[in-house]
This record gives structure tokens, sequence and C-alpha cells, in this order.
């Protein structure tokens, strides 16, 4: 019999036998650790095979706010990327992005907050203690996965920036470097990549910036240095390589609603009941399950609804998608 591979999976996306193995004994070894406090006792991390050039970060503690699913493997986590800088294929920016430096790094903060100025990576991220946050990343594409981020809470970080009473909205930016992002180079986007929450989205505590994943820092592929993470949105709200963050009074515009509004709208909340018009929303292929696994039902705001629903009360989620 003659089994036909649909265009769309790539050979490194099947699971080998070997690697269901290899989840049984990660959930073990976590299980093992049992509520131990730092990086390598009870985190995704002690468990992954990471190629040694990638940093370790030091001090990172498990948060409660992660989910018991079972994270993908770095492989997947870093081989298969949408980060349209360096290409539009899934590949192309583990592929095109060797040569990007993400240090030094300044993010510059600006409009209606008090702590206005450019800062340092380590003045924005040095204050926060690091966390191991386990999400399931859903992309508007349907397809998933789980990806153990090391992070901290954005809401921390507004606290400390201190918002006027005007603030209703904050919006990102990502860096523009055509030398070193080939994507840049193209039109396909308009640069820079940007993106926004209402103040609330921002500061739930679901809501993170994160600076590494599997406890070492982030790939360049992943976003390096710094990027958002908003677990019951669709996987273009999280914004990589930020090098602006901004607040205002009005909706501010972001990349892909800009590009498409009757596809992309500003909330972007997960919804399996509101198809997008080229990908029904019911159902998710899981990155890395085996071409025979079939796919998983996705789940209203991605699993999140009983923390996050109550932001969106008497809003229209079919017109508000
Ligand atoms: N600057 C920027 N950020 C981006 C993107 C992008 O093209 N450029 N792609 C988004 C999309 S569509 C998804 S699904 C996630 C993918 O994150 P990952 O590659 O770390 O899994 O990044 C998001 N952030
Ligand atoms: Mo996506």
């Amino acid at each position: 019999m003659l089994i036909k591979r649909p265009p769309d999976i790539r050979p490194s996306e099947i699971t080998p036998e070997q690697r269901y193995l290899d989840r049984r004994q990660f959930m073990r070894s976590a299980g093992a650790a049992g509520t131990g406090l730092l990086l390598g006792a009870g985190t995704a991390a002690g468990a992954a095979d990471i190629p040694a050039k990638y940093r370790r970060l030091g001090d990172v503690r498990p948060s409660p706010l992660s989910t018991a699913e079972t994270p993908n493997s770095f492989e997947d986590i870093t081989r298969y990327n949408n980060f349209y800088e360096f290409g539009t294929g899934k590949d192309d920016p583990a592929k095109n992005s060797a040569a990007f430096r993400p240090k030094p790094w300044q993010v510059t903060v600006d409009g209606e907050v008090e702590q206005a100025g450019t800062f340092d990576y380590d003045d924005i991220v040095g204050p926060h203690p690091l966390e191991e946050r386990i999400y399931r990343l859903r992309c508007v594409e349907a397809w998933s996965m789980v990806v153990p981020w090391v992070g901290f809470s954005l809401g921390d970080l507004i606290k400390r920036l201190k918002p006027t009473s005007r603030a209703k909205y904050v919006a990102f930016e990502t860096i523009v470097r055509k030398e070193e992002m080939p994507g840049q180079r193209s039109r396909v986007l308009r640069w820079p990549y940007v993106e926004g929450l209402t103040m609330a989205e921002a500061m739930h505590p679901l809501t993170i910036l994160a600076v590494g994943v599997y406890g070492v820092e982030l790939p360049n592929q992943n976003g390096a240095p710094l990027r958002l993470v908003v677990p019951w949105k669709y996987g273009f709200k999280s914004i990589k390589s930020i090098v602006r963050i901004s607040f205002s009074e009005s909706q501010p515009r972001t990349t892909w609603n800009a590009s498409a509004p009757g596809e992309y709208g500003f909330y972007a909340n997960v919804n399996p009941a509101v198809d997008h018009p080229r990908w029904s929303q019911k159902r998710e292929r899981v990155i890395g399950a085996g071409l025979f696994a079939g796919k998983k039902p996705t789940l209203l705001f991605n699993g999140y609804a009983d923390q996050v629903a109550q932001l969106y009360s008497g809003l229209d989620l079919t017109r508000n998608f």
C-alpha cells in the first residue's frame, strides 16, 4: 500500500518511536524531581538534550502556571518556526538567523509612561526572577506545540515602568536590521513587525516576556533576546526580538491585522468557533505527534478560558476575532 504524505508535513515532524520512549523518561524524571525549586530539578530543562553553544540561564523556578502537557523536543521548537524576518519557510529562521547578534540589546520605552527612556537588556530583565512557563503555542495556521519558556511576568515590568492613567494599550516593535535579517529585504510584510495588547491583557499573570527556552537563552529563531508570549492568543501576537515598548491611549496598529484585516484581528484569541478564512480553527495538528496521531480539538482561549474569559465579557468574539 502506498501511503501518501500530505505536502505540509515534513519528515522532521514525524516522531520516531525512540522519541516516545524519551518522553516517558522525561515524565518520570519530572515526577521524581517533585517540587524541586531550581533549574534541572523539576523543570523541563533538566531532561533535554541541548547543544552546548546555548548559554544556560541560572536560577529558573518552575511556575505553577505551567501546563502539565509534555513539551516538544528542543529540535521541534528550534527548527519549526515562524519568523518572517528570516524568511517565510518553517525552516528558514533556523537556517538564516546564525548571523543575527542579539547582544548588546536595548529596549526603548515611550508614550504614556513615567519611566520613558532607552534601557539596556539587563535593566529590563535583570530585576525579575526567571520562571519556567510551559505553554502550548497555538498558531493560526492550525498547528501547535508545547514550549518550556523561561521568562518573567510582563505585568511586573509594566509596574516598574509606571504607565500614566491615559495608557490603555501596550505596543511592541521588533528590531529592523536588514543586514542580519534577510527576510526584511522582502516586502512580504511591512517592517518593523508590530503587535499590541490591551493594558488588561498585558497585566494578566499568564502574559510573559520570554528570554529563554529549555533553560537556555532564546535561540535567534525563537526571538532572541526578548519576546512576548501570550498563551491564550494565536502565535502571531507573541512578537519576537522586541526593541520598543510603547504605551498609548488608542489601539495600536498590528502587523497581521494591517496586512489582511479580514483574516487577522487585533484580539486574535484562540477560538475553535471562529474560523480563519483559510484554516478551520476547530482542530490543530500537534507538531511532533507523528503522522497517525490525528488532530487535537482546539480549546477556547487555548485552554485558559477560566483565567481570561472575564477580560472579554460583553465583547462579541465573532466580530472581535
Ligand atoms: N517579529 C516577529 N515575531 C513573530 C513572528 C514573525 O514573523 N516576526 N511570527 C509569529 C508567529 S505567526 C508565531 S506562530 C510565533 C512562532 O514562535 P516560535 O517560532 O518561537 O514557535 O512567533 C510570532 N512572532
Ligand atoms: Mo503563527
